[in-house]
């Protein structure tokens, strides 16, 4: 049998080269050697405040995202997160096995909820919890994510383990797989923090849907160190983040792109660092209007089938396990 993987992303915001490189271009490169399951997490996007029909929107592209970025839905399942009851019902058997003092040790809980705890959803709190539900309800071996979800899969095999040592052997404890470069894109305004969705800051990232005189103007406005030498190095880090998104679009090694920059200012590689990001999005936007809504729906349709029936069985087991069925 071959291994599996699990991912998600949640569909709020506007999705950016640091979810791609960090992520999605794993998922795609991972899915000819594992069975891999990729998810629309729209649960976990309600742990904050959202427009509902901007949600329902959203949900939907983000699919087609997935799909743009080239996963095959002949090869992955693909699915929406509420589309599989089971995802909700073992969240709340994992709530009862997870302690409180450990989710409110999560650094995004503090994160997103910008400290105010009084204010904090309670979901929000939960979210690490509902991740855990939707990694282990598959028995999945492979996580991969960016650098940012380390904390919350070091929970989800904490809670694996504990729920096996208490109910007996049920859930198989995932690794996570986070890539050695582009695990950790920098906002391009400001190297000390990632690029994100939801930073105000929009000229920090590059969002997978911006046209090319956008890319070529944030690229341009992007923050440099001091120093002149196009290398990486991490003391300079605003040059080593531009340089790591050359070197994942380009698939160049490190040697290959410094040498190729060699004696070159400033000037000149961001403008071919803009040619290349520009190169990159124009066949990526073009394949989002592929798919009708039509399509879309079989595709999200089948995988939340094929996602219930192993997701069902892992339940069951659950439940029997706790004298609940
Ligand atoms: P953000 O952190 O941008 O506000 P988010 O927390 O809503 O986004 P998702 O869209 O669910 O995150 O994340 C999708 C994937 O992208 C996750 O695996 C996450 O680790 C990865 N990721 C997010 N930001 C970065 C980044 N700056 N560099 C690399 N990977 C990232
Ligand atoms: N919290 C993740 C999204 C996510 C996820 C998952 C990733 C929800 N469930 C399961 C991997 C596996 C994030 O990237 N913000």
């Amino acid at each position: 049998m071959r291994k599996r993987i699990f991912s998600g992303a949640q569909p709020t915001g506007q999705l950016h080269i640091g979810n791609y490189l960090g992520a999605l271009k794993n998922w795609v490169a991972l899915q000819d050697e594992y069975e891999s399951f990729y998810c629309i997490v729209n649960l976990h996007a309600i742990t904050l405040p959202q427009d509902p029909a901007t949600l329902r929107q959203k949900t939907r592209d983000l699919a087609r995202i997935y799909l743009a970025a080239g996963i095959d839905p002949e090869k992955s399942t693909v699915f929406v997160q509420s589309d599989v009851a089971e995802h909700t019902e073992l969240t709340w058997v994992l709530a009862c096995v997870s302690r409180l003092g450990e989710l409110e040790r999560m650094t995004q809980f503090k994160d997103k909820g910008k400290g105010n705890r009084e204010r904090s959803s309670s979901g929000l709190l939960m979210y690490p919890v509902l991740m855990a539900a939707d990694i282990l309800l598959y028995q999945t071996d492979l996580v991969p994510v960016g650098q940012d979800q380390k904390q919350h899969l070091e929970l989800t095999r904490d809670l694996a383990e504990r729920f096996n040592r208490d109910f007996g052997e049920t859930f198989k404890i995932p690794e996570p797989f986070i890539p050695k470069a582009g695990a950790n894109i920098k906002s391009l305004q400001d190297p000390a923090k990632k690029m994100s969705k939801s930073d105000e800051n929009v000229a920090g990232s590059i969002f997978l849907l911006d046209d090319a005189d956008t890319v070529t103007k944030k690229i341009k406005r992007a923050v440099t160190d001091s120093g002149t030498d196009i290398e990486f190095d991490e003391t300079r880090p605003a040059i080593t983040n531009l340089l790591t998104i050359f070197q994942l679009l380009t698939g160049k090694s490190n040697d290959e792109c410094e040498q190729h920059f060699e004696g070159k200012g400033y000037g000149h590689f961001k403008t071919e660092l803009a040619e290349t990001v520009v190169e990159f999005l124009k066949p990526f936007q073009e394949r989002m209007k592929e798919y009708d809504d039509a399509a879309l729906d079989s595709i999200l349709k089948a995988g939340a089938e094929k996602a219930r029936s192993i997701a069902g069985e892992t339940l069951a087991d659950v439940y029997r396990k706790m004298g609940i069925a």
